[in-house]
């Protein structure tokens, strides 16, 4: 027994003393973790480096953007080839993915040797070897008849452009063919296969043997964002976001980068720890000067690392009695799998005697133990300084995430990896201590590269199926220059017809007379009140014009028109409409005033005069009842004289009830007169002011004009700007006004001088003359609204439906399993759910695709970043068709305009208001750009109306009130 313990003693003695002397001599390649922690943030330097549109071409870490931007969600399906090349082995597979609820994945697969005569001739003949081993696969398995899609999996250093297609930027490992740097290996496989007549293969996607790696096991495992090979090569690639990526057009979603974290340090980043025996190895590869980190790590220079160290000990007498062999000279004689074998708990150092019998040594039992340790040292070099890049892309990962902890899994493959019986454990080891703060789960790939590879090929085919069809979607939006410029020269005609006596009738385009007759000369005085009835909000304003100065001082108060208030009674309507007057005067504290009122009502009136306006028909949101075919304007004068008399009946109570009261209220009531009582009236003794003895009206408004909201917007401009003689509102609805010549006006009498008409081009297209550019939502939009088949423009062009117009299409392509996994939830079922503001919201360039889902999730709809993008896509289809219509429409007016008054050049301005083209991010501008193409002859300045109609109508009451003064006074 006390033999035994001093044969333990005695060895672990030498074992120590073996151990030493090799931590001696191999000082340099034992890191700190200080070391490591400092490699680990040089190394994010170079990310930051290689994801910089400045710093990449000098970076030598590439993050190279591999066009993946999705992990498996489940839907793949489907048959698939697939080509695994640069690993250690050259594969072909024929991979099974089946849906059926379930996930499982039906793989068979076939090695072809690769012969280094292949891998270092030329490139031709490695990509025609390539396509004959496919082509053998394929007819071996009577393949030959199917289309399949491909997936290439090949693990170098390519720049891709897109998935399907990426340039070799250098060869690593053992391949050096020629001919190939800087080409698209996609294409030069795809000329290859091109010579195999019963080959009809698509190659879908070009993939890195990481990227195939993190997809495999992310379809087993979704938190997956990682993949990571350690074998022949090493090399990593990860989930990057979408903003951080300058390469790559787009801030949406993810992208998964392909790091090629080999060439780390090939700028000299590493000097300081790589050590003779690394610039040995290197001198003496296939790419001196390349990929030196790969160098330090992977499985084809690993064995190498050791012969040289081995060598150089041996010559130094620190191994073998200085005893060398032709074997230890011999490059490559130490392979990565004799490493991996020495290092085995047990067997171990029998192993390592056996291998250096076999290089022709003859180890002592302290050479055994030293070499044994050197391989230690290597090999956990090897995983320290893979931990270290590997804490890198974990720390950015958590800080793109904006988390305080990271949970994620990272998918790992290579045969250094899976063979070395210890490396996994140190390589998680070291990981989670260089970052405590992350949760990783390291997931072994079961079936290699190539599965993950299917999966990209899968989603590529599926998105490329989906892409398709979503193209088929949105190109019914896109509007050629010919289309646009049918669509102007049609309302061009419309316009004219609507002019027209003898074709008003029958016009869509009513172009109804306003009798505003021109624009305020600045002589405007008073006090007015105006209404702002139609668009998003109701307002009551009181409006002081001082004449001269053009100053215009405005109070306003916004009141809500509930629902069935649009939709009930026009009693009711009127009535409320009056109860937000009083309710105004009283906040103003002008109660019993008596002020000039300027009705802003933005629906489609024919006028007869200022002050008289039938409505043709509601449009947008209301359909009161009773109300069509009325004249407003007196509806409104009988809600106030309904008012009025409830009120006066409520005075006579009072003053029944307390007599006492009558000096405080002597100045707030109606003068009798108005009652159609005819008592006499006298200034108020008390107070001076104009009233009368028996008060009993509440307010005495004189309705002195009607106007549209396009007019009172052109009015408002045409106040600052006497260039403005056309008003555009694209809000809720869409209409425009525009100053005419009287001549041309034919429903009016008199030829001199220019009126304003209120165009309502919202009804162009009623008579079918646009349905070549009506698509099937736009049609299904028409028929869920208030009033189907009227107003086809406006319900292609305004806020009160895009909105249900991009449900519309969501709907259908969620029908189609397109979107939102097939799933139409209640809420995208739910009319005018998706509300235009989320249009605007949306298209924003600020807004991430977070908040995009953010959006989303808010309407129930549960979304993935495809989903947001498609959905993203949509929104600016609808959004930019509408803008460009509208703009198409103006180009229609001010061409009309120019040629009118025979100008060759026509400079005008345009008053502009609504929700739509004040709050959606590209909608002015793309109307703007519309206008400028299709009247390039016309210098449109549009010019947004900051205090909306409601000023322009008190101007135009001021100016109606004047001529109303000078016409008593004739
Ligand atoms: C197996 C994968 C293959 C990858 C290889 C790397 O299917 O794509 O290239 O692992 O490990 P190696 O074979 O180089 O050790
Ligand atoms: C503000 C104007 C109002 C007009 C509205 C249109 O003051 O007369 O109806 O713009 O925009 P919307 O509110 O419908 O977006
Ligand atoms: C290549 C990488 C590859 C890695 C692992 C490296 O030499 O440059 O593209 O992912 O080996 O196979
Ligand atoms: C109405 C127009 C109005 C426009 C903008 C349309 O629905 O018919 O009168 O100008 O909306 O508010």
């Amino acid at each position: 027994m006390f033999a035994v313990h001093l044969m333990a003693f005695y060895f672990t003695k030498l074992k120590e003393d073996q151990i030493k002397k090799v931590d001696r001599f191999l000082y340099h390649m034992r890191l700190s973790d200080e070391t490591l922690v400092d490699i680990m943030a040089r190394f994010q330097a170079e990310m930051e480096k290689g994801l910089g549109k400045d710093t990449n071409p000098t970076a030598s870490v590439k993050m190279l953007p591999t066009f993946v931007r999705a992990i498996p969600d489940g839907s793949e399906n489907g048959g698939f080839l697939s080509l695994d090349l640069g690993g250690s082995k050259f594969r072909v597979l024929k991979v099974q993915v089946s849906e059926e609820g379930k996930q499982n994945v039906q793989m068979e697969s076939q090695f072809y040797p690769m012969p280094n005569e292949i891998i270092r001739g030329n490139g031709t003949e490695l990509f025609d070897y390539v396509a004959d081993c496919l082509a053998d696969f394929m007819r071996t398995r009577d393949l030959t008849h199917k289309k399949l899609p491909l997936g290439f999996t090949f693990s170098f250093p390519c720049r891709q452009t897109k998935l399907e297609e990426g340039f070799l930027l250098s060869w690593t490992k053992k391949f050096k063919a020629r001919g190939v740097q800087d080409t698209d290996v996609v294409g030069r496989l795809a000329s290859a296969m091109k010579k195999h007549k019963d080959l009809d293969v698509d190659i879908l996607a070009l993939v890195n043997d990481t990227v195939g790696t993190m997809m495999t096991c992310a379809y087993d495992d979704p938190s997956c964002e990682v993949g990571v090979i350690i074998g022949t090569g090493t090399n990593a690639c990860y989930m990057e976001d979408m903003s951080n990526i300058d390469l790559v057009e787009g801030d949406e979603g993810r992208m998964c980068i392909n790091t090629e974290w080999g060439a780390f340090g090939d700028d000299g980043a590493l000097e300081d720890i790589r050590t003779e025996f690394d610039r040995e190895l290197d001198l003496g590869s296939l790419n001196p000067g390349k990929q030196l980190f790969e160098k330090m790590i992977s499985g084809l220079y690993m064995g190498e690392l050791v012969r040289l160290i081995l060598l150089k000990m041996a010559k130094v007498g620190l191994l073998f009695g200085g005893a060398k062999s032709s074997a230890l000279h011999t490059k490559g004689k130490i392979e990565t799998q004799h490493v991996a074998a020495m290092e085995k708990y047990k067997e171990g150092l029998a192993n390592t005697r056996e291998i250096l019998v076999n290089l022709g040594l003859d180890p002592s039992e302290s050479d055994c133990i030293a070499v044994q340790h050197v391989c230690t040292i290597v090999s956990f070099r090897s995983a320290n300084l893979c931990a270290a890049a590997l804490a890198a892309i974990l720390t950015r990962l958590r800080e793109n995430k904006k988390q305080a902890r990271l949970r994620t899994t990272v998918g790992m493959d290579g045969t250094l990896y899976k063979i070395h019986p210890q490396y996994p454990k140190r390589l998680h080891k070291v990981v989670r201590r260089l970052v405590p703060n992350c949760d990783v789960r390291f997931l072994l790939s079961e079936s290699g590269s190539t599965k993950g590879a299917a999966m990209v090929t899968a989603v590529a085919s599926r998105v490329q199926a989906q892409r398709k069809q979503i193209d088929k979607v949105l190109a019914l939006f896109h509007l050629t220059r010919e289309q646009l410029m049918g669509v102007r020269d049609k309302m061009r005609t419309e316009l004219e017809y609507g002019l027209k006596k003898k074709t008003q009738a029958l016009a869509t385009v009513k172009m109804l007379p306003t009798y505003v007759y021109g624009m305020p000369d600045g002589t405007e005085k008073g006090k007015f009140l105006a209404l702002d009835l139609g668009g998003t909000n109701f307002r009551v304003l009181l409006v002081k014009i001082r004449s001269g100065r053009r100053s215009v001082r405005m109070y306003n108060k916004i009141f809500a028109i509930p629902l069935e208030i649009m939709q009930g009674t026009g009693e009711e309507l009127f009535d409320h409409i009056v109860q937000c007057i009083a309710d105004f005067l009283d906040y103003m504290g002008l109660k019993g005033a008596q002020l000039p009122l300027g009705f802003t009502f933005s629906f489609p009136c024919r006028q007869t005069c200022i002050d008289k306006g039938t409505l043709v028909g509601w449009t947008k949101g209301f359909k009161a009842t009773d109300c069509e075919g009325e004249d407003v304007v007196d509806m409104l004068r009988d809600a106030i004289k309904r008012r009025n008399v409830g009120y006066s009946g409520e005075c006579m109570v009072d003053l029944a009830l307390f007599p006492w009261a009558l000096p405080l209220l002597c100045h707030t009531m109606p003068r009798p007169c108005d009652t159609g009582l005819s008592l006499p009236c006298a200034p108020c003794t008390l107070c001076f002011q104009g009233s009368c003895l028996l008060p009993l009206q509440e307010f005495d408004l004189d309705i002195v004009a009607i106007v549209n909201d396009t007019v009172g917007t052109m009015m408002t401009c045409g106040y600052e700007d006497p260039n403005c003689e056309i008003g555009l509102i694209a809000g809720t609805g869409s209409n425009v006004c525009y100053m005419e010549e009287m001549r041309n006006i034919e429903l009016v009498e008199g030829d001199e001088g220019r009126m304003c008409i209120n165009t309502e081009w919202g009804a162009f297209g009623d008579n079918g003359c646009i349905d070549d550019i009506c698509t099937q939502y736009d049609k299904e939009v028409d028929e869920g609204s208030l009033n189907s088949g009227k107003q086809r423009y406006e319900k292609m062009t305004s806020g009160m439906y895009l909105g249900e117009i991009v449900r519309q299409i969501l709907i259908d392509l969620t029908r189609q399993g397109l979107l939102f996994r097939g799933q139409i939830s209640e809420r995208l079922r739910t009319r005018g759910i998706f509300e235009t503001k989320f249009l605007s919201q949306i298209e924003s360039d600020r807004l991430a695709l977070l908040q995009v889902r953010r959006i989303l999730q808010q309407l129930g709809l549960d979304s993935t970043c495809e989903d947001s993008i498609v959905v993203k896509e949509v929104c600016g289809a609808v959004s930019r068709r509408a803008a460009q219509l509208c703009g198409a429409g103006m180009a229609a007016i001010v061409e009309k305009r120019r040629e009118d008054q025979g100008l060759e050049h026509f400079k005008v301005t345009v008053g502009v208001d609504g929700t739509l083209y004040k709050l959606h991010p590209h909608f002015s501008r793309i109307l703007q750009e519309t206008v400028k193409d299709l009247a390039p002859q016309c210098d449109v300045t549009f010019m947004l109306s900051e205090d909306g109609s409601g000023k322009g109508a008190a101007l135009i009451t001021a100016v109606a009130k004047r001529l109303q003064q000078q016409g008593k006074e004739k």
